[in-house]
């Protein structure tokens, strides 16, 4: 069976290209002979600002999940930076399982971990103590008991800051702690991780393991899949998949596990 994994769309009112894109994805592959399986590895929404709002620009996107869980297919979503208030109402209006911030997937070629990847970032100290308050369950059940506009605003406010100060730090502080991925593959005893978070698609393979990052939907959709024991990362422009779909993608990073 192909798994078939995206992370970082950042789907927003403000990309509606970007939801006919992936609308128009899902559909191609509900349509496709045999179900299996799609894993969002987070960042799936801009900024999810709790799942008792349902704007009508987010209407067709969870139709489209809805829709390909009903076909058989089984999907499976982790948090990232900005959708970590998904809850379980959002989950089981599509048919999705929620993952573990870094879960383990044992496939016949070997076990594979699972993660957003801002966890490894290690180096910016500053977002993870960001990172811990905002993943606390505590601060979670304070912001979800706010009302609407406050918390649309707040997530407003908090990019406005996010991006003032990414502005400062250097590029590399922004990538992930190399040394933090090994010892949570040797945590998890996986020889290979996919994540995104970073925006910088690759295959990394150096013969003691492989980190496939996925990339970001932006100029570009990306889309990695893993099947009999090959990764696989293709990518199209937005223009180029809206007019001809999966037909489009052009595999640009490919790796043997
Ligand atoms: C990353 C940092 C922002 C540091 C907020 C709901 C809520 C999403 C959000 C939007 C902004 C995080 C998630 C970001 C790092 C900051 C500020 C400081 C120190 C909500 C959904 F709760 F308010 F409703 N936000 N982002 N910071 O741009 O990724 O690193 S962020
Ligand atoms: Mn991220």
């Amino acid at each position: 069976m192909t798994r078939f994994f995206i992370s970082d769309l950042h789907l927003s009112d403000k990309r509606p290209d970007l939801i006919r894109a992936f609308v128009q994805m899902m559909d191609e592959l509900k349509a496709q002979k045999t179900p299996a399986e799609l894993y969002l590895l987070g960042d799936f929404y801009e900024a999810w600002i709790g799942d008792d709002y349902q704007p009508e620009w987010n209407q067709p996107i969870e139709l489209a999940l809805a829709q390909l869980s009903q076909s058989g297919w089984q999907i499976y979503f982790l948090h990232g930076n900005r959708d970590f208030l998904i809850g379980q109402a959002w989950l089981t209006r599509i048919g999705a399982r929620l993952l573990d911030e870094q879960s383990e997937l044992s496939l016949e070629e070997g076990k594979l971990l699972l993660a957003h990847g801002d966890e490894y970032c290690l180096a910016d100290t500053e977002y993870q103590a960001f990172r811990r308050t905002v993943r606390s369950p505590a601060w979670q059940q304070q912001i979800l008991s706010l009302p609407i506009e406050q918390r649309i605003a707040l997530a407003a406010q908090l990019r406005n800051d996010s991006q003032a100060m990414a502005s400062e730090k250097a590029m590399s502080i922004m990538d992930v702690t190399e040394q933090a991925v090994i010892d949570s593959l040797q945590q998890h005893t996986c020889t290979a991780i996919i994540h995104g978070h970073t925006h910088r698609p690759e295959i990394h393979h150096n013969g003691q393991y492989i980190r496939c990052v996925l990339g970001d939907w932006d100029k570009y959709i990306w889309f990695a899949e893993v099947q009999q024991g090959q990764f696989k990362q293709s990518r199209s422009s937005v223009e180029a998949f809206l007019k001809q779909g999966l037909e489009a993608l052009q595999t640009v990073h490919q790796q043997t596990l």
